[in-house]
C-alpha cells in the first residue's frame, strides 16, 4: 500500500498555470474593496482592506478548490474523513499566501497602495475552534493532507463563539466570550444545499415484516437543522485544496408565530435559542447536568450530520453504501465524534437496509479512532438515562453491539467477569454509563496513541483487555506539526538561512532538512541563525512591552512554557525553580547564572480553581521579582495573557529553552515541544510523550532531560505521595515552599498559597518534591551551555536539523499508508 501513489503530474493546478503578476492583484483587491467591501481606498480601514486582500486570495484558491474537487470524483481515489470537536486553525490569509506562493507578490501590491501586509495579517481574528493540542492537531493534518493530496474533508462544528478570551484582573483569570465572526469571515462559504435534519429524543417504534425482519424506525421529538459551511484548505504551493465543512444549528422554525403575535416575545423563540445553542460556543461547561446534556447533542449533531453528508456523497458517486469501507476512512478525533459508530450502523442498517452483520463489517472497516490522553477524568462516559432519553435507538444499538462484542470475547476463550466488565461499553460502577472510548475501540479497525510512549501506556493501562481480546489493533502515530506555519509563516528569519545553505526543497521536504546539522559548525552559519534569533526576540520583546509594559532585555536566555495551564503539565514546578533561582540570586552576589526571562502563557479551564490559582502565583511571583533591584538583572518574569496560535507565532521563533516538564507517563504527546525545537530552542523536559521521540532525533547533548522516568513515576507512587521527607532534604525547595506558603509573593492575602503548598507537601501526586533536585540541576546545566555561546548555537542548529521527522506531512504518510489505506502524493 505504501506505493499507491496519485498520478497527478501535469495536472496540476500550479504548474499549468502561469503565476500571478503584482499588477493583477492590485486590480484585483481593489476590485474587491470597491465590489465586495464597497468602499474606496481613501476611506478604507485596516478591516477593509483585510476584507478585500482575503477576498482576492479566496478567487486564486476557488478555481484550484473546484478542480481538486473534481479531480477526486474523476479518479474516485479514497476518501479520508477527519471528525473533530475541535479545529484550532488561528488566521489564514498569511497561510493561504504562503502556500499559494503569492505571499511576496502580494505584499508588493499591496506597498503600491500604501498598505502594509505584515500589519494587516494582524487584523485578521483568530479562528480558535479548540482548546489546544487536539484542536491544532487536526488544523496541522488539514494542512498535510491537502499538501500530500489526499481527498480528505475535515468535519465539525462551526462555533459562534470559539474559546474564550483570557484576560486578567488582579492576577485572576478571567474569561471573555469571543467573538471571532462579528466582523464577517471571508473564508467561509455557507452551503445551504447542504442541510440535514437532526433528530433528538421521541420514541422508536418495531415493524414486523413479512421478511422476519423487524424494522426499526426512529420518531425523534425534536429536530435541528445542520448547516453546512465550507472553508477551503489550501495545500502547498496550491496543488490541491481540500474542505473543511463545519455545521452550524438552525432551528426549523425561527419562532412561533401565534405567540409572538400574542406579545410572548421571549416564549416565542425559546425552542429555537435551544436548537442554536448547540453551535454557540466550544466545550461549555460540563460542571452541571445541562452543560453535560449540551455537550453531548454537540457531538451527535456534527457526527450525524457529518455521516449523513458522507454517506450521500458515497452513495452519489459509487451506488451502493457497502462499499463504504472501500472508498472511505473516517478518522475519529479522540471520543468526542465516537456515537458515530452506532449512528452509522443507524443509517446502514434502519435507513438503508442492510443486515446487522454486513453494517458492523462496513463500519469496522470504515473508522479508525485516535485516543489523545490517558487521564481518567477526560475519558468520556454518559450517563444511560441521558442517552436512553436524548438518542433512545443509538441506545439500543449500543446494547446490541455490546452483546456481540461480549459474546464474542466469550466465545474466544475470555470468561473472566473482571475482564469482560471492563471491556464491556457499560461501565456498572459509578451508575450505569455508556463508555465512549471502548466503543471507539471496538467500531475500529485500528486505533492509534500519539506517541511511542503513549501508545505503550494505551496498551499496558485503559485499553489493556481490549488489547487482549482484539490484539494487533493498536499502532503508533507520532504526531507531527506542519512545517508551513510553524517555520515558513512564523520564521522568515531562520526559513531565509536554510533556503541559502541547504536549499527551498528543505522547507518542502522536511527530511531534507537534515543536511541543516552540517552547518552547525560553521561559524558564519551560527552567527546568521543568532541574529535571526535576536530579531525575533527583539519582536517579542516589543509584543511585551507594548501587553504589559514590561522591559526584556533580548540577550537574555528566554526561558519559555507555554501551553494550558494544568497541574500534570506543571507549571508550578517551573515557578518553584523560579522562586528558589531568585532565593540563590539575591544571597550570592556573585553568582553565575545566565541571565533569564521567564515567560509563561496558558489558558486555564473556566471551572480549573487550581490551574487558575497557578496563574495568579506566577503572576504574583512576577510582581515581586521583576519590582526588586537586587535581581541585577539575572531575572524577570511574565505571564503573557490569551495564548492563542497567533501568540504561538510570535513566541516561538524567539525561545531560547523550551520547557517540556510534565509528569513522565501524563502528557501523550506534546506538541509545542516539536514546534520549539523546530524553530532552533533547546528543550528542558522529563521522558514524556515525544519528548521521548525528541532525545533519540538531537542527542542527549542536545536537550536537557531529568526527572523520574514513566514507570519511575508509577513506583514513586506506589510507595506513597507524601512529600515531607523530600522537602526536608531538599533546602531550596524548602524555602521556596515556606515561602510561597507563608505570604512573601502574596502580602494582601498571605494565606492564599497556603493550601496549594500543604497539597505539594502531603499529596504530591504530579512528582514536583520528587523532582525538584532533579529539575534545579538540570536547569544549572542549561545555564552552563548557555554561557558557551558556540555550544549553545551548535545545539539550536542541530535541534532545528534533526526534528524533520515531526513533519505532520510524515505522520499523515503513515495514517494514509497503515491505516487509512488511501493514495497520496508524497513531497519530492
Ligand atoms: C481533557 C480534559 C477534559 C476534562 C478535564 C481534564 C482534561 C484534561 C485533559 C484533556 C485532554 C483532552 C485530549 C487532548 O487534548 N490531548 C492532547 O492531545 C494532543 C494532540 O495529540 C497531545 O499532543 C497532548 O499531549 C494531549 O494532551
Amino acid at each position: 500500500m505504501g506505493d499507491l501513489k496519485i498520478d497527478t503530474a501535469g495536472s496540476s493546478k500550479s504548474d499549468v498555470e502561469p503565476p500571478v503578476s503584482a499588477a493583477e492583484l492590485k486590480a484585483s483587491v481593489l476590485a474587491k474593496l470597491t465590489y465586495s467591501v464597497g468602499k474606496v481606498p481613501e476611506v478604507a480601514s485596516p478591516r477593509d482592506w483585510f476584507l478585500a486582500v482575503a477576498f482576492a486570495t479566496r478567487d486564486l484558491i476557488v478555481d484550484r478548490w473546484l478542480h481538486s474537487t473534481a479531480e477526486a470524483y474523476a479518479d474516485g481515489r479514497k476518501r479520508v474523513y477527519y471528525l473533530s470537536l475541535e479545529f484550532l486553525i488561528g488566521r489564514l490569509l498569511f497561510d493561504a499566501m504562503t502556500n499559494l506562493g503569492v505571499a511576496e507578490t502580494m505584499s508588493e501590491a499591496l506597498q503600491d497602495l500604501g498598505v502594509n501586509l505584515m500589519e494587516l495579517r494582524r487584523v485578521e481574528p483568530d479562528a480558535a475552534l479548540g482548546n489546544g493540542g487536539l484542536g491544532r492537531l487536526a488544523a496541522c493534518f488539514m494542512d498535510s493532507m491537502a499538501t500530500l493530496q489526499i481527498a480528505a474533508h475535515g468535519y465539525g462544528i462551526r462555533y459562534d463563539n470559539g474559546l474564550f478570551r483570557q484576560v486578567i484582573r488582579g492576577g485572576w483569570q478571567q474569561e471573555v466570550p469571543e467573538d471571532w465572526l462579528t466582523n464577517g469571515n471571508p473564508w467561509e462559504f455557507e452551503r445551504l444545499e447542504y442541510t440535514y435534519a437532526i433528530g433528538f429524543g421521541g420514541w422508536v417504534e418495531m415493524l414486523h415484516g413479512e421478511d422476519e425482519r423487524t424494522r426499526h424506525i426512529w420518531h425523534p421529538g425534536e429536530t435541528v437543522e445542520a448547516v453546512g459551511f465550507d472553508t477551503p484548505i489550501v495545500g502547498w504551493r496550491g496543488r490541491h485544496v481540500n474542505t473543511l465543512r463545519l455545521w452550524s444549528a438552525r432551528a426549523p422554525d425561527p419562532f412561533k408565530l401565534d405567540a409572538f403575535n400574542a406579545g410572548d416575545f421571549v416564549g416565542a423563540q425559546s425552542d429555537a435559542m435551544r436548537a442554536e445553542a448547540i453551535s454557540k460556543v466550544l466545550y461549555p461547561s460540563d460542571a452541571t447536568p445541562a452543560g453535560q446534556e449540551l455537550r453531548l447533542r454537540q457531538e451527535y449533531f456534527f457526527a450525524s450530520a457529518s455521516l449523513l453528508d458522507l454517506v450521500r456523497r458515497h452513495i452519489r458517486q459509487h451506488g451502493d453504501v457497502r462499499t463504504l469501507g472501500d472508498h472511505a476512512a473516517i478518522q475519529l478525533n479522540d471520543t468526542h465524534p465516537a456515537i458515530a459508530v452506532a449512528e452509522l450502523m443507524r443509517i446502514l442498517v434502519d435507513l438503508n437496509g442492510l443486515e446487522w452483520d454486513e453494517a458492523w463489517t462496513v463500519t469496522q472497516a470504515t473508522f479508525s479512532y485516535t485516543n489523545h490522553t490517558l487521564l481518567p477524568e477526560a475519558l468520556e462516559s454518559w450517563p444511560v438515562p441521558l442517552m436512553e432519553r436524548l438518542l433512545p435507538r443509538h441506545m439500543q444499538i449500543i446494547y446490541l453491539i455490546n452483546a456481540a462484542h461480549l459474546d464474542g470475547a466469550r466465545r474466544r476463550g475470555f470468561m473472566d467477569p473482571g475482564i469482560l466488565a471492563s471491556i464491556s461499553l457499560i461501565d456498572e460502577h459509578a451508575g450505569r454509563r455508556v463508555r465512549m472510548g471502548n466503543l471507539a475501540f471496538i467500531g475500529s479497525h485500528k486505533i492509534n496513541g500519539v506517541s511511542g510512549l503513549h501508545t505503550d501506556l494505551m496498551r499496558k493501562t485503559v485499553f489493556h483487555n481490549l488489547n487482549t481480546v482484539y490484539p494487533n489493533r493498536i499502532v503508533n502515530k507520532t504526531n507531527g506539526i506542519t512545517f508551513r506555519r510553524w517555520l515558513i509563516e512564523c520564521n522568515p528569519g531562520l526559513s531565509q538561512i536554510i533556503r541559502s545553505t541547504v536549499g527551498e526543497h528543505a522547507l518542502e521536504n522536511a527530511e531534507a532538512l537534515k543536511a541543516f546539522a552540517a552547518f552547525a559548525d560553521d561559524a558564519g552559519v551560527r552567527d546568521a541563525v543568532a541574529a535571526a534569533r535576536r530579531a525575533a526576540k527583539v519582536a517579542l520583546a516589543r509584543h511585551i512591552a507594548v501587553q504589559l509594559g514590561q522591559r526584556i532585555d533580548p540577550d537574555s536566555m528566554f526561558d519559555v512554557q507555554i501551553k494550558r495551564i494544568h497541574e500534570y503539565k506543571r507549571q508550578l514546578l517551573n515557578i518553584l525553580e523560579t522562586v528558589a533561582r531568585y532565593n540563590a540570586i539575591r544571597a550570592n552576589p556573585t553568582i553565575d547564572f545566565a541571565p533569564r526571562v521567564k515567560i509563561f502563557a496558558g489558558k486555564a479551564a473556566a471551572s480549573y480553581t487550581q490551574a487558575k490559582l497557578i496563574i495568579k502565583l506566577a503572576i504574583d511571583v512576577a510582581r515581586v521579582v521583576n519590582a526588586d533591584p537586587t535581581v541585577r538583572g539575572l531575572l524577570k518574569v511574565i505571564f503573557l495573557p490569551n495564548y492563542n496560535v497567533s501568540l504561538a507565532e510570535t513566541i516561538i521563533p524567539a525561545v531560547d529553552l523550551s520547557e517540556q516538564i510534565s509528569t513522565a507517563g501524563m502528557e501523550a504527546s506534546g506538541t509545542g515541544n516539536m514546534k520549539m525545537a523546530l524553530n532552533g530552542a533547546l528543550t528542558i523536559g522529563t521522558l514524556d510523550g515525544a519528548n521521548v521521540e525528541l532525545r533519540d532525533l538531537v542527542g542527549d547533548d542536545n536537550i536537557f532531560i531529568f526527572g523520574l522516568t514513566a514507570s519511575e513515576v508509577e513506583a514513586a507512587r506506589a510507595q506513597g505521595i507524601d512529600a515531607t521527607q523530600r522537602i526536608a532534604a531538599s533546602p531550596a525547595l524548602r524555602e521556596a515552599l515556606d515561602e510561597i506558603g507563608s505570604g512573601v509573593f502574596s502580602i494582601d492575602d498571605a494565606a492564599r498559597y497556603r493550601g496549594l503548598v500543604d497539597t505539594l507537601t502531603h499529596y504530591d501526586y504530579f512528582m514536583l518534591c520528587a523532582d525538584f533536585d532533579a529539575y534545579w540541576k538540570a536547569q544549572l546545566r542549561a545555564d552552563e551551555v548557555w554561557r558557551d555561546r558556540v555550544r549553545w548555537m551548535r545545539s539550536s542548529i542541530i535541534n532545528t536539523a534533526n526534528v524533520g521527522w515531526f513533519s505532520s506531512d510524515r505522520t499523515i504518510a503513515e495514517y494514509a499508508k497503515e491505516i487509512w489505506n488511501a493514495p497520496f502524493r508524497p513531497l519530492s
